[in-house]
């Protein structure tokens, strides 16, 4: 009879003691998210039965339209983490500002700052394709017991102590690391409980895939369009196939599976591109690099970039080693 897989908390507490920073408020954050993950995914799957589609009327600072399901998960995740009394601060792409959690009983004693993008892909909502929630963690740099400042957020994300994502697609999977490895969790819905799946997720070297909405190529730079018609050419193992999901989280998890290539690159219409920094790209380099795989901005490192405002955009290229090398050489080569 196959043995039981492990759950996610039982992983949790066996790899709690690896963890450099072995307080327990760490698992209890993970945990925090766990739950969290399983509230939105009961209403991203029930969705299309009740009035929570469509927007709500609102715009972000983005300036995109707010869907119901984008505040409700924005809600659902900073309560939970709030209510458990172990961030000093979150910050999320549905919020203007940082949030300060001032921690009533303990004055600000916790260590931990989150940044999430609490529905990723939002506006696949109302046509019923796969959505994400992608999160990442730092230690604050400020005083313990002090506010958090700005200063907490705008860290490198090379100093991320953890970071990964929930996709809501035909199964619900946590997928994330705490910098020993990537490790994928999925969800029986039957019982509320998930299960280690994808033990040590690695991008293959190479890939066949790439991932990039095309209706922007006259607005690329030449870099990426030489890259692009390298992808489309014949010759070895290409052409490679187009896949473009328009949810960063899908993209990339199916391009971490299968091997493959993403890019939002910066164009005539989008100087940075359009994918945020701090709750979109920097957690999933921070996956990528522990999962063999390489993330940039086509010139440096994403995790080597200093943010300087908390919803900020950069290009983006992540993925498996040489099609992110490969793509990079073009980009220096159109200089
Ligand atoms: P476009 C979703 O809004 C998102 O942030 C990513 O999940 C996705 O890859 C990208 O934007 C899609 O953007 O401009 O191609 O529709």
């Amino acid at each position: 009879m196959s043995q039981r897989k492990q759950t996610l908390g039982e992983f949790i507490i066996e790899n709690q003691a690896s963890f450099k920073y072995t307080s327990g408020e760490l698992s209890r954050l993970i945990n925090s998210i766990r739950l969290a993950a399983k509230v939105v995914n009961h209403e991203v799957n029930k969705a299309g039965l009740v009035d929570i589609l469509g927007a709500v009327g609102d715009t972000n600072i983005q300036g995109e339209d707010q869907q119901k399901l984008d505040v409700y998960a924005n809600e659902k995740f900073i309560q939970t983490m709030t209510k458990r009394n172990i961030v000093c601060g979150i910050a999320s792409e549905e919020e203007d500002d940082f949030i300060a959690i001032n921690s009533q009983d303990e004055n600000h004693q916790n260590k931990y700052v989150v940044l999430i993008d609490p529905l990723d892909g939002s506006s696949n909502i109302d046509v019923n394709v796969s959505v994400g929630t992608i999160f990442s963690i730092y230690r604050r740099v400020t005083p313990v017991g002090t506010p958090v400042t700005i200063e907490d957020f705008l860290q490198k994300g090379n100093q991320q102590v953890a970071a990964g994502y929930v996709v809501y697609g035909t199964s619900t999977m946590i997928v994330y690391t705490t910098g020993d490895g990537v490790n994928g969790f999925t969800l029986n819905p039957a019982i509320g409980t998930f299960y280690l799946s994808h033990p040590n997720m690695q991008f293959p070297e190479n890939g066949r895939i790439y991932s990039v909405n095309e209706g922007n190529y006259i607005h690329f730079p030449k870099g990426i369009k030489d890259y692009i018609k390298y992808c489309q050419m014949e010759e070895g193992d290409r052409p490679y196939t187009s896949r473009y999901i328009g949810s960063l989280v899908s993209d990339f998890h199916r391009n971490m599976i299968k091997g493959g290539i993403y890019m939002y690159p910066k164009s005539s219409t989008a100087s940075n591109g359009k994918l945020r920094l701090l709750y979109e790209c920097n957690p999933m380099a921070f996956l990528a690099e522990q999962a063999n795989g390489k993330a940039s901005d086509g010139f440096e490192r994403i995790m080597d970039i200093q943010p300087t405002e908390l919803h900020q955009r950069v290009p983006f290229i992540c993925g498996s080693k040489n099609m992110v090398e490969k793509a990079e050489e073009f980009m220096r080569n159109a200089e």
